[in-house]
């Protein structure tokens, strides 16, 4: 009697466990997810509402829809006068989002004319594509994943349930889902789920962006073919070039450099960049003798450490160059725009994983003429690791040090 009684109640386990582990389409995702909520004009909640960017209204433009659904959000940030608040909402009733927003201080009593915000991840071991997302909203609704709209019904409905069905694509390791529902009047609710293998879980997101990163980096320079800098000379091993192949760009992205080691007839050479200014390359190189007065049609080369306690995913960095720009991030190429431009700031945006230990930053701008300017920046969390730009260090006290940290 008594071992069947375990019996069954373990078997109750394995079943609550894998309801929990993944979620599909006949399962609502109930989170906890992150939440936030911004008002409309009057009257213009629900489908007038969908296209309107409410979180940039209410945060002065600091926070966008588009921002949230590329980079996350964590708890405690702030739009307005709110801030992003966990909950897990009920998966029946007619109301779910009102109750929800009321339980967890979001909003008072029946709101109205607002649009609810809901952030969630879900993790996934292998890609899987054209997987059935279904959703049920009252009023409108829009979903994006992975930063793209990937469903956007304006209208203004009931729901109790499941309304809509869709196909996404999820990939492999974090998807970010962000779910809008405007509300006009009445009810005001949400379903959500998936047919896919996925842990839909909320997990903090890397913080963006801080500032450009001054250094010291290690610089080299290489010239390119006359009239071929710029976009022309993005995909060109001027570094090969320039040393007979003993160094190329594959070799520096994944082993670092050491300061004094030689490309052709130049050094390795540390210095630290302007963040500002439109020809900020060009004043470096001739500050630490890489170069003199206006160079054209060269590539710099910039190398930098970033010392990580931990493992972080999806970190969002950006670039700004003046002409074109390449970068990799521990051996691989994480962005490459082969364009001849002016820069004074950061223009452009990608990802990079950062590990724990170790992260080998390489920054390559190509110069066709006129000015010649980088900036880079990296979010999540790191220091720069000071006057070392090799990836692993070849014996004594700091090998030592870096060991025990890569360990923890
Ligand atoms: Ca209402
Ligand atoms: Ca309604
Ligand atoms: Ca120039
Ligand atoms: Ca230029």
């Amino acid at each position: 009697m008594y071992r069947k009684l375990f019996t069954i109640g373990l078997a109750c386990l394995i079943a609550l466990f894998a309801m929990t582990m993944t979620a599909n389409a006949q399962d609502k995702i109930t989170g906890p997810w992150l939440w936030m909520i911004a008002p409309t004009e009057a009257n213009q909640g629900g489908a007038n509402s969908t296209d309107v960017d409410s979180l940039s209204e209410a945060s002065g433009g600091d926070v966008t829809e588009d921002g949230v659904a590329a980079n996350g959000a964590n708890e405690g940030d702030k739009v307005g006068d709110l801030v992003w608040t966990l909950g897990e909402i009920a998966d029946t009733g007619g109301n779910n989002v009102n109750d929800l927003v009321n339980e967890i201080g979001l909003g008072e009593g029946d709101v109205n004319d607002h649009s609810s915000y809901a952030l969630i991840t879900l993790e996934s071991d292998s890609d899987q594509s054209g997987v059935d997302m279904k959703v049920g909203s009252d009023d409108s609704i829009k979903v994006w994943l992975n930063g793209e709209v990937v469903h956007n019904n304006p209208v203004n409905r009931g729901a109790g349930n499941f309304q809509d069905t869709f196909q996404v694509d999820i990939k492999t390791g974090d998807n970010v889902l962000l779910v809008k529902v405007s509300e006009r009047g009445g009810g005001w609710s949400m379903f959500v789920g998936v047919d896919a293998d996925v842990n839909a879980v909320y997990k903090a997101f890397p913080a963006p962006v801080a500032g450009k990163i001054t250094g010291p980096w290690l610089w080299m320079i290489a010239p390119t073919e006359t009239g071929q800098g710029g976009a022309n000379s993005t995909d060109v091993d001027s570094l090969a070039e320039a040393s007979g192949g003993d160094v190329t760009e594959e070799m520096v992205s994944i082993n670092g450099a050491n300061e004094g080691d030689a490309v052709g007839d130049l050094v390795w050479t540390v210095g630290e960049i302007s963040e500002s200014g439109g020809n900020n390359v060009n004043d470096l190189v001739n500050e630490i003798g890489l170069g003199e007065g206006d160079v054209n049609d060269h590539s710099v080369y910039g190398l930098i450490i970033l010392e990580a306690a931990e493992d972080q995913m999806n970190v969002p960095a950006k670039v700004g160059s003046d002409d074109s720009v390449k970068v990799w991030f521990n051996g691989e190429v994480v962005h490459n725009n082969p364009v001849n431009r002016g820069a004074g700031n950061f223009q452009d945006d990608f990802k990079v994983n950062l590990v724990a230990g170790a992260n080998v930053l390489l920054v390559k701008v190509s110069e066709r003429g006129g000015g010649w300017s980088l900036f880079a920046g990296v979010g999540g969390t790191w220091e720069i690791r000071q006057n070392q730009f090799v990836s692993v260090e070849p014996a004594g006290k700091l090998f030592t040090t870096w060991g025990s940290l890569k360990a923890k």
